[in-house]
């Protein structure tokens, strides 16, 4: 991976990190039979997606809010609280970025490579920023500053 490359992909989990710093479970937290479906709608009206019940304690929402049939982010709740988000910022079907939460709070990002699902970077999630960034193809993780600049590098074991 080129120093470019990283960067892009620091970006990327940062920008990952806001995001999922918006994104609560304040949601309207549903009750269906386990395999039970029932549209998302928006303010409008509009169907932008589908909760499903995955068993009596967890269930997921899948956005679909362009219509094309691709979820671009599937939110994962364990009784009633989120425990992980996909994204699929591409829209290519496959997912791109998984946020992982823990007590609400998001604690871990992963980033998968596009050509083959493996995953390019762990992003560790301290007080909604990146604190390091575990690169497995590298055997590296990179420590961040609170302004977001490199601190030192370490080799993974
Ligand atoms: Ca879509």
């Amino acid at each position: 991976m080129t120093i470019s490359a990283k960067k892009l992909l620091v970006a990327a989990l940062m920008t990952m990190a806001v995001i999922a710093g918006h994104c609560s479970s304040g949601d309207k937290i549903e009750k269906l039979a386990v395999g039970e479906k029932r549209d998302i709608k928006d303010a409008d009206g509009k169907v932008i997606g589908q909760y499903e019940q995955i068993s009596a304690t967890q269930g997921v929402y899948r956005i679909d809010q362009n219509d094309d049939g691709r979820f671009e982010k599937s939110i994962h709740m364990t009784e009633g609280k989120v425990t992980s988000v996909d994204y699929d910022n591409d829209q290519n079907g496959v997912v791109d970025k998984t946020v992982f939460y823990e007590d609400e709070k998001p604690v871990r990002v992963t980033v998968y490579s596009k050509r083959d699902q493996s995953i390019l970077g762990i992003g560790n999630v301290t007080e909604k920023k990146i604190s390091s960034v575990d690169l497995p193809g590298k055997n590296k993780r990179v420590y961040f500053k609170e302004d977001g600049s490199i601190d030192r590098i370490e080799t993974l074991k």
